[in-house]
C-alpha cells in the first residue's frame, strides 16, 4: 500500500456538483455529515463512562455514503437504514437528542429503551428499523418496492448494506426479485473493506458490483467518501426505478475507520491502510469544497456542536423506560395510523435545503 501523504487530487475538485445541488444544499450535506460524526463520537464518550448499554458501532469515515444517497430520496420514498448510516435517520429529521436517547437506553430514545442502540428507525419519517439478521434489509426494502408496484405509487425504497453481506444467500434472493420484477429500489452496497475481521479478498472472489448484470440490471461503483459522488448516483438510480426501469446497485467504496465496534480494536486492519484512506476523509473534501466557494464553515461547525450539546443534555435528562410498559407497542390497538406521506422531512434537495 502507498503512503504518499499528498491530498488525491480529486479531493480538491470541486467541479463535480451535481447540477441537482444548490449551494444551500451542498451547505447541508456537510451539515448532516458534521452532525453525523459529532453525535456519535459524543455517544462513544457516553459509552466510555458506562451510560451505552451493549456496544456501540458508528460509521466515522463513512458518513457521505448515507447522508449522500438519504439525501436523494424524497418523502414518500422509505429508508431500510443500517448501523453505520446515522446520517439518513438525520436527513428524515429525526433529533439528536432522540438519538442519544436510544443509544442509552431512555424512554425518549426511538425505541424507548426497547431495542439495541443501532437497531431503531422511526416509521414516521419512512425510516425502517434496523433488522439485525444480514442483509435481511434487502428483503424489506424489496418488499417494500414489490408493494409500491403493485399499487402503483410513484415511490421508491432503498437500502443499504456491507460487503459482508454479499456472501449470504438474502443477498442473491433480493436482487434476484428485485431484478425480475424490475421493482423500483436501490441497493447501495457499503464496501467498507472489512466484515467485522474479514478482509474483502476472502468475502468474495469478483466485486459483487458485476453481480448485478447477472440480475439484469445495472451495478456501478462510486466513490463513497464524496457526498455530492453518492447523491447524484443515487439520484440517478432513483429516476430510474420511478421510470418503471427497475432496481440498481450502488457500491460505495470506503473504509472502516474504527474497528467493528466499541470493543474491537482492530489491529488486524493494517495502519497504512486507515492512514491512506484517512486523506480521503468525505468531511474534509467536502469543507475544503465549500471553502473555495466561500462558505463560514467553521460557523457551521459550532452550529453542528451547539446542537449536539443542547440534544446530548436533553437526553441526559430523558428518565428509563417504565419497566411496567415493557411490552407496549407490540400489538398494535386501535385505529390505522397513517403515514402522512409527503408530510415527512426529507432532505428537500434543489429548493435550497429543508423545505
Ligand atoms: C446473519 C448475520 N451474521 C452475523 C451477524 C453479526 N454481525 C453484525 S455486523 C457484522 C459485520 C458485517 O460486515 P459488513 O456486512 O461488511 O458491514 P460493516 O459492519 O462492515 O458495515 C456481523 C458479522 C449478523 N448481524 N447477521
Ligand atoms: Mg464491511
Amino acid at each position: 500500500m502507498a503512503t504518499s501523504t499528498a491530498r488525491p487530487e480529486w479531493a480538491h475538485d470541486p467541479s463535480g456538483a451535481s447540477e441537482h445541488l444548490t449551494l444551500a444544499d451542498r451547505v447541508e450535506l456537510l451539515r448532516y455529515m458534521l452532525l453525523m460524526r459529532g453525535i456519535e463520537e459524543r455517544a462513544m464518550n457516553l459509552y466510555r463512562q458506562g451510560k451505552v448499554p451493549g456496544s456501540f458501532y458508528d460509521g466515522y469515515g463513512q458518513e457521505a455514503v448515507s447522508v449522500g444517497a438519504a439525501f436523494a430520496m424524497s418523502a414518500v420514498d422509505r429508508l431500510c437504514v443500517l448501523h453505520r448510516d446515522l446520517g439518513a435517520h438525520l436527513i428524515r429529521g429525526v433529533t439528536p437528542a432522540r438519538i442519544l436517547g436510544q443509544y442509552m437506553g431512555r424512554a425518549g430514545g426511538v425505541t424507548g429503551g426497547r431495542d439495541g442502540n443501532v437497531h431503531f428507525g422511526d416509521w414516521r419519517v419512512g425510516c425502517v428499523g434496523m433488522v439485525s439478521m444480514l442483509p435481511d434489509m434487502m428483503l424489506v426494502a424489496t418488499g417494500m418496492a414489490m408493494a409500491f408496484k403493485l399499487r402503483r405509487e410513484r415511490r421508491c425504497a432503498i437500502t443499504w448494506f456491507g460487503d459482508g453481506s454479499t456472501s449470504r444467500g438474502d443477498f442473491h434472493e433480493a436482487m434476484n426479485w428485485a431484478g425480475v420484477q424490475r421493482l423500483p429500489v436501490v441497493f447501495v452496497l457499503e464496501n467498507n473493506q472489512y466484515a467485522y475481521s474479514t478482509p474483502l479478498k476472502q468475502q468474495f472472489a469478483v466485486d459483487p458490483v458485476e453481480r448485478a448484470a447477472a440480475y439484469g440490471f445495472p451495478g456501478l461503483s462510486v466513490d463513497g467518501n464524496d457526498v455530492e459522488a453518492m447523491f447524484e448516483a443515487t439520484r440517478q438510480a432513483r429516476e430510474r426505478a420511478l421510470a418503471g426501469e427497475g432496481p440498481s446497485l450502488i457500491e460505495a467504496l470506503t473504509m472502516r475507520m474504527h474497528g467493528h465496534a466499541a470493543h474491537d480494536d482492530m489491529k488486524y486492519v493494517p495502519k497504512e491502510q486507515v492512514e491512506e484512506w484517512r486523506k480521503r476523509d468525505p468531511i474534509d473534501r467536502q469543507e475544503t469544497r465549500l471553502r473555495e466557494l466561500g462558505v463560514d464553515t467553521e460557523a457551521l461547525r459550532a452550529e453542528v456542536r451547539a446542537a449536539i450539546d443542547a440534544g446530548t443534555e436533553e437526553a441526559l435528562a430523558m428518565p428509563m423506560p417504565d419497566p411496567a410498559t415493557a411490552a407496549h407497542g407490540v400489538f398494535h390497538e386501535g385505529e390505522e395510523i397513517l403515514l402522512r406521506d409527503g408530510a415527512a422531512p426529507w432532505s428537500g434537495h434543489g429548493q435550497g435545503g429543508r423545505p
